[in-house]
C-alpha cells in the first residue's frame, strides 16, 4: 500500500487530495494544526469513513515546527509528501507578512531537509502558485514565464518553488512544483472571492443577507475546480521524472463576470446587491492571470473537466443547501447572524 503524507489536509485541496488518494487505496497521513476550536470540518466525512480502517491517520503538527515534521516523516516513511499547508490568503499576507513568509518558506525547507536526510527515496510535491507571476501583463503564462511576486504570500511561494528545484537538481530527489492557478469548490474558504460571492448570493436569495461588499471587480483569474486539480497533483508524482507543471483551464474571467454569473444563476440582478469598498482593495494587485496547461496535457494527459459555468453551478447549489439550513436555524433563533466575511 502506497503511503502519502499531506500537510494542510484540513484545507480545501487537502480534502480533495486525501479523498482521491484514499479511493486509490493509499494509506494517508495528514497534519492538522492545534486550534481552540475544531478545524476538521472539511475532512470529517473522510474521518468517519476511513479512520477505523487505519487508512487515514492524523497528527498535530505545524509547518513552523521542523522537529515534528522531521520525526513524522522519519517515522511514517511515506512514498509521497504533498506540501499543501500555507497561510494561503493573499490579502491577509500583507497583514501577517512574517507568519505567511515563515510558513511558506521554512515549512517546505524543513520537509525537503527531512527527505534529503532520509534513506528512503521520498517524492515531494510543492504547492506553487500562479501568484508568483504577478499578473502584470495580459499574456498566457507557462512554466517558462518569469516570476514577479506582488505580495508576501507570492514571494514566499517563489522561495519554496526555487528550493524545490534546487533540491531536485542538487540531490537528485524527486521534487515537483505544481504551479496551480486559482481553483475553487464548495470547500473553498469563505473569504476567497468566489466563495464569498456564492455564499452571499445564496443567502441574499433566501433573505438572510442584504448586500455583498467586494473590492476590485476588474481583476481577472483563471478559475478551475479543485477536484480536477488534485488529479494533476497525483499525476505529477507518478510521472517518469520530476519537473514543474502549470495547471490551469486556459480561460480567464473578471471578478465582475463571476458575480454576474452567480447572481443570474439565482435570477437576481447583481447590481442591486453589490457594493464596493476600499477595504477589500490590496496594497498591490495581481491584475490578470491566464495559464497555459499545454505541458500538463502533453506529459500527464491532464485537462480540466469543469468549465466556469459548471463551477458556478456546483458552488451555488451547495451554498443554497447551506443557506437553507442556516435559515431554519436563524428562524428558530438557534444561531446568531455572522459578522460580514472579508
Ligand atoms: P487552504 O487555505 O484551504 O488550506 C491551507 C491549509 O494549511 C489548512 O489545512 C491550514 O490549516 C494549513 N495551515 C496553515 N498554516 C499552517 C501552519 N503554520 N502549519 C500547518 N498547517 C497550516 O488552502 P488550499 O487548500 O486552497 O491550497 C492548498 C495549497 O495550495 C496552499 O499552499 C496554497 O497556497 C496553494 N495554492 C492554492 C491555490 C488555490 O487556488 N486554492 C492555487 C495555487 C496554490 P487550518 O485548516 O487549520 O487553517
Ligand atoms: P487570490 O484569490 O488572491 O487570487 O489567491 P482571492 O479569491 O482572494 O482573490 C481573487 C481576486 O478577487 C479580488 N477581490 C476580492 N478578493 C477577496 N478575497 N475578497 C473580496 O472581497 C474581493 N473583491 C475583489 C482580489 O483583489 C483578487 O484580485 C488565491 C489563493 O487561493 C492563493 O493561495 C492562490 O495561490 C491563488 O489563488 C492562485
Amino acid at each position: 500500500m502506497n503511503k502519502a503524507f499531506i500537510t494542510g489536509i484540513t484545507g480545501q485541496d487537502g480534502y480533495y487530495l486525501a479523498d482521491l488518494l484514499l479511493k486509490k487505496g493509499y494509506e494517508v497521513h495528514g497534519t492538522i494544526r492545534r486550534s481552540s476550536s475544531i478545524n476538521t470540518s472539511r475532512i470529517d466525512s473522510l474521518i468517519a469513513n476511513y479512520q477505523n480502517s487505519g487508512q487515514l491517520n492524523l497528527y498535530y503538527s505545524d509547518l513552523l515546527d521542523s522537529s515534528s515534521l522531521n520525526s513524522l516523516i522519519n517515522n511514517i516513511l511515506p512514498d509521497e509528501v504533498y506540501n499543501l499547508a500555507a497561510q494561503s490568503h493573499v490579502s491577509v499576507s500583507f497583514k501577517n507578512p512574517i507568519f505567511t513568509t515563515q510558513t511558506g518558506t521554512l515549512g517546505s525547507l524543513s520537509i525537503l531537509e527531512a527527505i534529503r536526510n532520509s534513506e528512503k527515496p521520498i517524492k515531494f510535491y510543492q504547492a506553487s502558485s500562479s501568484e508568483m507571476y504577478g499578473g502584470g501583463e495580459e499574456i498566457k503564462l507557462d512554466e517558462n514565464s518569469p516570476f514577479d511576486p506582488k505580495s508576501p504570500y507570492a514571494a514566499s511561494k517563489v522561495f519554496a518553488h526555487n528550493m524545490t528545484k534546487i533540491y531536485r537538481d542538487s540531490y537528485e530527489l524527486f521534487c515537483v512544483n505544481g504551479i496551480l492557478f486559482n481553483h475553487e469548490s464548495p470547500h473553498r474558504g469563505e473569504t476567497f472571492v468566489t466563495r464569498k460571492i456564492t455564499r452571499a448570493a445564496t443567502r441574499i436569495k433566501l433573505g438572510i443577507q442584504k448586500k455583498l461588499i467586494l473590492g476590485n471587480l476588474d481583476a481577472s483569474r483563471d478559475w478551475g475546480f479543485a477536484g480536477d486539480y488534485v488529479e494533476a497533483m497525483y499525476l505529477m508524482m507518478q510521472y517518469k521524472k520530476p519537473d514543474d507543471w502549470v495547471v490551469a483551464t486556459g480561460e480567464t474571467h473578471t471578478v465582475r463576470e463571476f458575480v454576474q454569473k452567480t447572481f443570474s444563476f439565482l435570477e437576481l440582478n447583481w447590481e442591486e446587491f453589490v457594493e464596493i469598498s476600499e477595504k477589500y482593495y490590496r496594497p498591490n494587485e495581481v491584475d490578470y492571470l491566464l495559464g497555459d496547461p499545454s505541458k500538463a496535457k502533453k506529459d500527464l494527459g491532464w485537462s480540466p473537466n469543469t468549465n466556469l459555468d459548471k463551477l458556478v453551478e456546483i458552488m451555488v447549489e451547495s451554498d443554497l443547501n447551506l443557506a437553507n439550513r442556516e435559515k431554519v436555524l436563524l428562524d428558530e433563533g438557534l444561531i446568531e447572524p455572522t459578522w460580514e466575511q472579508s
